[in-house]
């Protein structure tokens, strides 16, 4: 069914989405700040359907049909909320104003409300895929109230990349929850690109093998329960070569990596949750210490490794620990992602169906893969688990491959390999099966530094030990 929509913003994601709603048979009213860019959309791609350019915004408003359905698709933050003050004192009661930018969820909470208080609708929505999905089908995570889903929920389905007969759009929850998912599924980004690269650091320093050659080994992983689109394109990156110097491509470019915030927004707000997001937060943290040059330099000069050349017999069989080391860690990324969006829903009042959610993240996003088909059934089979890790699918499946990542972890500390990725997925994995963990300790130096104190594991009740006195134990 075709309908009408206006959108605002089109530098290359606006631009890409127009361009997927008019393909799909939508009228699309066009409008930018600066009229080029809408000048140069219809000049290059008007025939690919129904485009309407405006003007101004005024003009926009006007030629959209009520109840009007607008997106909005400029620069996050400060520009968004541009827009926001032009557009919505234009429109009028059950008009529904989208954005699709990359907001941080609490902008959106905000905007929500005061929005909903002027009689309008807010649609925070996530759009994953980047520039090439929001043409072709992205992933599309929409919050906001259910009426306001019910307008434009068949409009974003139409558009959205398709797996199985289903569109990968669904209705998140209300106000934040589109952007709090995606900026969490930004932050499993991160988790996931980092794993990756330290399983070809690994295979590099490991094993001696060449870029090229590592490639070919991520194309046979995609073939298996790694199967995934990060894993498809290391596999092309890995084989690129430099048209300049004929080197391999990840040799040309300089090994800083950057980031636009949403890791950093994903651990920050797992922080105010309280949720371990190790995974992600290390390989935020990873970021952060491949951009300090200076650091890294003077610390080459001068810091020691272990002097060791690392020796291995088996090449085929370290390659499978690494591939296990790298399955095992990923699974506890996802399982931290979705532990943080369960807190998530429930600290801000959100009913978010992560079944849902894990099926519209198969197609269309960066981190599509094909096991979030078992995370989708786990979450349909069990609402009620605790951790993805307990379920009996991943619990078999990590238990299979801890053995190469043990080896692997130990092998790369031993040879002075980082793999904080890794490592720290190990440590939460070990942390979470540990019948008792060192925290009794951090209890007892609380107590006796700040009469914090603690609970018995044999009685109800708080307790405070009178450290300075003579030790005995009294109720606090
Ligand atoms: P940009 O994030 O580069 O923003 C450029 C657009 O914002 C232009 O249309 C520009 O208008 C407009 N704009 C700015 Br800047 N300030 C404005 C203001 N004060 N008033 C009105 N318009 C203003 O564009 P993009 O890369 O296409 O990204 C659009 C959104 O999508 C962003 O929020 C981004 O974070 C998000 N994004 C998502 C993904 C993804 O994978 N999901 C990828 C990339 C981007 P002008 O032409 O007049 O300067």
């Amino acid at each position: 069914m075709s309908d009408q929509i206006g959108v605002t913003g089109l530098a290359v994601m606006g631009a890409n989405l127009a361009r997927n709603l008019a393909r799909h048979g939508h009228q699309v009213v066009l409008h930018n700040r600066s009229q080029a860019r809408t000048d140069a959309l219809v000049e290059a791609h008007g025939s690919e359907g129904d485009f309407v350019p405006t003007g101004s915004v005024a003009d926009f408003v006007q030629t959209l049909q009520r109840p009007r359905k607008i997106i909005i698709m400029v620069k996050a933050g400060a520009p968004t909320d541009a827009v926001i003050d032009e557009i919505a004192p234009l429109l009028e009661e059950g008009d529904v104003l989208m954005d699709g930018g990359n907001a941080l969820f609490t902008d959106t909470v905000r905007r929500t409300e005061a929005l909903t208080a002027q009689g309008l609708h807010f649609v925070g929505t996530g759009i994953s895929g980047g520039e090439e999905g929001a043409l072709n089908g992205p992933s599309i995570m929409p919050g906001g109230s259910a009426e306001a889903y019910e307008l434009v929920g068949p409009l974003l389905e139409s558009i959205a990349a398709v797996v199985d007969g289903e569109p990968c759009c669904t209705h998140v929850g209300e106000s934040g929850a589109g952007h709090f998912v995606k900026m969490v599924h930004n932050g499993i980004e991160y988790a996931d690109m980092q794993l990756i690269a330290e399983a070809y650091d690994l295979l590099r320093q490991g094993l001696g093998m060449s870029p090229a050659e590592i490639g070919d080994v991520f194309a046979d992983w995609n073939t298996g329960d790694l199967s995934s689109y990060l894993i498809e394109i290391t596999a092309q990156v890995l084989r690129h070569t430099d048209a300049e110097t004929g080197a391999p491509f990840v040799d040309v470019v300089v090994d800083e990596a950057e980031q636009k915030g949403t890791g950093r927004w994903t651990v920050q707000s797992a922080l105010d949750l309280g949720v371990p997001v190790s995974g992600i937060a290390e390989a935020v943290f990873a970021r952060a210490l491949s951009g300090h040059r200076e650091q890294r330099r003077a610390a080459q000069q001068v810091l020691p490794g272990p002097g060791t050349t690392w020796d291995i017999d088996d090449r085929d069989a370290f390659v499978e620990s690494v591939r296990q080391a790298l399955y095992a860690s990923k699974v506890v990324a996802y399982a931290q992602g979705f532990d943080q969006i369960t807190q998530g829903a429930d600290q801000y009042g959100w009913d978010i169906d992560r079944a849902a959610l894990a099926r519209i993240w198969r197609g269309g996003c960066i981190i599509r893969a094909d096991f979030l088909d078992r995370i989708a059934q786990v979450f349909t089979d069990e609402p009620d688990v605790t951790t993805l890790l307990t379920n009996d699918y991943f619990r078999a499946a990590v238990s299979a491959g801890q053995e190469g990542w043990r080896q692997v972890v130990a092998g790369a500390a031993r040879n002075g390999v980082p793999v904080p990725g890794f490592g720290s997925a190990l440590s939460y994995y070990d942390g979470l099966r540990a019948e008792r963990l060192p925290a009794s300790l951090i209890q007892g130096l609380r107590d006796l530094f700040g009469a914090h104190t603690y609970q018995r594991v044999d009685k109800e009740g708080s307790f405070h030990t009178m450290w300075g006195e003579d030790g005995r134990e009294v109720p606090a």
